[in-house]
């Protein structure tokens, strides 16, 4: 038995490999981290090694004080996780004061959790606040068909979501709350972290402008499912506007009321004309 044998540990690089597979981890592009449930902690920890340093987050989140996430390292390629999941992804311990991680598994040859930790951390933070503890999955890709249209349509909550929710019936029922929209900013900071929240609070998934998505979800399946359908859905407006006439007929707003109706879910009536 090892480690990378565990249901959770089998999830999480399933995921990386499933997005890998996608297209959308060029390089060392994306990161993935889970909040660990207090069961799954104990079956982890066999193999935790104890007394690394703690590691200052410049970030703090009182509500995620003591838990522990799985993550993928930074510059670390997704890959890569499945052949090598020690050596690529780590699990960490947040510190009492819910500021600092230090690695209690994983990244064997050295490296520290992905780049945009701080932004995972402090999307956690808001999640499970709005969710009640149900949300444990951030995933951040870099899904092509959304990042063209981050070029080519207002980068308004409004705008996104309605252009994805018509682009396939489905999407209303999947994401009926839409999407937020981060204008384009340096990644890895404090700053996008922050703005990625204020989204996260309405959201459960946010849009980065000229970089990708993030979503989040109670599980992975969910998870991978909203980063899923929101790329589907802008690769199939990328292809509608790609044959050069305009969008001739589309799904009304009425008939978006309707699927909502129909499917028991509330579509952000805000967005609607
Ligand atoms: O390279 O995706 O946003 C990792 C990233 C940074
Ligand atoms: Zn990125």
């Amino acid at each position: 038995m090892k480690i990378t044998d565990l249901e959770v540990m089998r999830g999480f690089i399933r995921l990386c490999d499933d997005g890998f597979r996608q297209g959308w981890h060029e390089r060392n592009g994306g990161n993935l981290t889970y909040r660990l449930t207090p069961e799954e902690v104990d079956a982890c920890n066999p193999w935790f090694v104890q007394g690394r340093p703690w590691v200052s987050m410049g970030v703090q989140a009182e509500n995620l004080a003591g838990e522990y996430f799985i993550a993928t390292g930074s510059g670390k390629y997704f890959r890569n996780v499945s052949l090598a999941p020690q050596d690529n992804i780590c699990i960490v311990e947040i510190n009492a004061q819910g500021d600092a991680w230090r690695i209690v598994w994983g990244l064997e040859k050295g490296g520290n959790p992905t780049s945009e930790f701080p932004s995972h951390f402090m999307n956690h933070s808001v999640r499970a606040e709005t969710t009640g503890g149900a949300c444990r999955v951030i995933y951040h890709a870099h899904t092509p068909s959304l990042i063209a249209l981050t070029f080519v349509l207002p980068l308004t909550d409004r705008d996104f979501s309605r252009a994805l929710w018509k682009s396939a019936t489905e999407c209303p029922v999947v994401f009926p709350g839409g999407v937020g929209v981060v204008p384009w900013m340096v990644p890895g900071g404090a700053e996008i972290a922050l703005a990625t929240c204020e989204l996260m609070k309405k959201y459960d998934a946010a849009v980065w402008a000229h970089h990708g998505l993030f979503c989040s979800g109670p599980d992975f399946d969910t998870t991978f499912g909203l980063m899923h359908t929101i790329e589907k859905a802008a690769d199939i407006t990328v292809r509608a506007l790609s044959c050069g006439q305009g969008i001739r007929q589309t799904i009304s707003d009425d008939g978006l009321r309707d699927v909502a109706k129909a499917f028991g879910v509330v579509i952000r009536e805000e967005f609607l004309d």
